[in-house]
């Protein structure tokens, strides 16, 4: 593959000091050069995990610089203590706490100056994809960042696509509806900027289990996945992590 593959483990508001260990020894055994496996852990096993050896990441940041934002978090200060990487914009965060796609991009771009590597996360609804508007949602939800930083922001990011119908629903998109949406934001970015959108990891998310994965991993445009619940169990997010190499 042109693009190093990458698996990366949301535990959204899961997880303990205990799974820490048994996961990040898990990860640990199974190292390759071949992929990029990451943690996205509640921020108070942020520390545990980056001190474990493992590759980890914030599940949101502020989009503000360090000042009075009681509860928020500041990229800096996550960088400063080893964090790499950031989701930005799943969709909990966009439904639950109403994110919009314009603050979005501001934290997509805190992210970045602070050194982390964003992970945007885009997806239509169960309604829009019925009506037929998924490619309209998602270039919306990419022009976002775009229209804010330019299409050279998304040279250091990663792109995840994860229809909502999808997400914890047990419903998985099938590798070829993936590909197909996968392959439309690849040559979206590519019509700006080839050469970017050739080197982007855009992942799957949604439901992906050790199942399923395999079959995700292995479409041309999916450089590997997001995984929300599979990524509890260290005997799953080992077998999906293998199966991207
Ligand atoms: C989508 C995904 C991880 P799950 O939210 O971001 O979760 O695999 O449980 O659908």
């Amino acid at each position: 593959a042109i693009r190093k593959a990458m698996v990366a483990g949301n535990w959204k508001m899961n997880g303990s000091i205990e799974l820490v260990k048994d996961m990040s020894d898990a990860i640990n055994s199974i190292k390759s050069p071949e992929i990029d496996v990451i943690l996205f852990p509640p921020f108070p096993l942020v520390s545990a995990m980056i001190a474990s050896g493992v590759i980890t990441g914030a599940q949101t940041v502020s989009e503000n610089t360090p000042g009075a934002f009681t509860g928020e978090v500041d990229a800096q200060l996550l960088k400063d203590l080893g964090v790499n990487y950031a989701l930005v914009g799943h969709s909990e965060r966009r439904s639950i706490y109403n994110e919009s796609s314009d603050v979005i991009a501001d934290k997509f771009a805190r992210a970045q100056s602070a050194g982390l590597i964003p992970v945007l996360c885009v997806g239509e609804s169960e309604a829009e994809q019925e009506s037929g508007q998924t490619e309209h949602v998602v270039a919306a939800q990419i022009d976002a960042v775009i229209k804010k930083l330019g299409v050279a922001a998304l040279k250091d990011s990663v792109i995840a696509y994860e229809p909502v119908w999808a997400i914890g629903t047990g419903k998985t998109a099938s590798p070829e509806q993936a590909q197909a949406v996968h392959k439309f934001i690849r040559d979206k970015i590519a019509s700006l900027d080839s050469d970017l959108a050739q080197g982007l990891t855009i992942l799957y998310g949604g439901s992906v289990n050790e199942k399923n994965s395999e079959l995700l991993f292995a479409q041309p445009d999916i450089d590997g996945g997001l995984i929300g619940g599979a990524s509890l169990k260290a005997a799953s997010f080992v077998a999906i992590c293998n199966s991207a190499k």
